[in-house]
């Protein structure tokens, strides 16, 4: 019998890096507002919901809001945010996840996103990608946000594997601690320093090889 992991991909700054998109659309209502929101205020946000950002960024301006204002702004947001992704296509890929993704299609491993984001389908079409995925849950399908490994639960389940057989491959700290709590294997991309609590890290998806991927596969946690 052929081996199986389930391998669950976040989409922001795992497959795309939209983290540039998403705080140009929060400065603009940060500037409106007077707080001073800058790139490092912006890893706070990486993995965590929309709803939950624009709470953060009030937070650090000590700015108070009505229900009315936040519900505002969040609409301004998006729409701002989807104004930045409207020329999107198959270059905003990062490097090394095609051909991982084809790998993993070539050995049949079944795939699925696990993203806190709510535009998730659209960047999957715009980017032409949105074959590779047996299974989507995103912003949409979750009640819970990272840590909570809800999203990622679901999306073995969607697979038909149990979390100890399936990997998940993720930029944030938040994304990393979802995984490890719902036991899943947790893969780090980006910095060891940030992502230390990941069982692996690596800086990007070209230092992954095909030999990591078939050690994955065979691997228990
Ligand atoms: P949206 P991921 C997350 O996506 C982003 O990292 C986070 O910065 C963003 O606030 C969140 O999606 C919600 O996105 O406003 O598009 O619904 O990293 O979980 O794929
Ligand atoms: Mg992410």
């Amino acid at each position: 019998m052929t081996v199986k992991k389930a391998f669950i991909f976040d989409l922001d700054g795992v497959i795309v890096d939209t983290a540039k998109y998403h705080f140009l659309a929060w400065k603009k209502i940060a500037d409106q507002l007077g707080i001073n929101f800058t790139h490092e205020h912006n890893e706070l946000l990486k993995g965590v919901s929309r709803i939950r950002s624009l709470d953060i960024i009030l937070e650090l301006g000590e700015v108070k809001a009505t229900q009315e204002d936040k519900e505002k702004w969040l609409i301004q947001k998006n729409e701002d945010y989807l104004l930045c992704l409207v020329d999107m296509d198959q270059s905003e890929i990062l490097p090394g996840v095609l051909p991982i993704l084809h790998y993993l299609k070539t050995i049949n491993q079944p795939i699925a996103l696990g993203s806190a984001s709510k535009n998730a389908r659209p960047i999957l079409e715009k980017t032409g990608i949105l074959s590779y995925f047996d299974a989507i849950v995103d912003g949409n399908d979750v009640t819970n946000a990272k840590p909570d490994p809800e999203v990622f639960l679901i999306a073995a389940q969607k697979l038909n594997s149990t979390p100890e057989n399936s990997v998940v491959f993720e930029d944030s700290i938040a994304g990393i601690q979802a995984a490890n709590i719902g036991k899943i294997i947790s893969v780090g991309i980006g910095e060891e320093k940030t992502l230390h609590e990941a069982k692996y890290v690596f800086k990007d998806f070209t230092h992954i090889d095909t030999h990591f991927i078939d050690i994955l596969i065979h691997k228990k946690i």
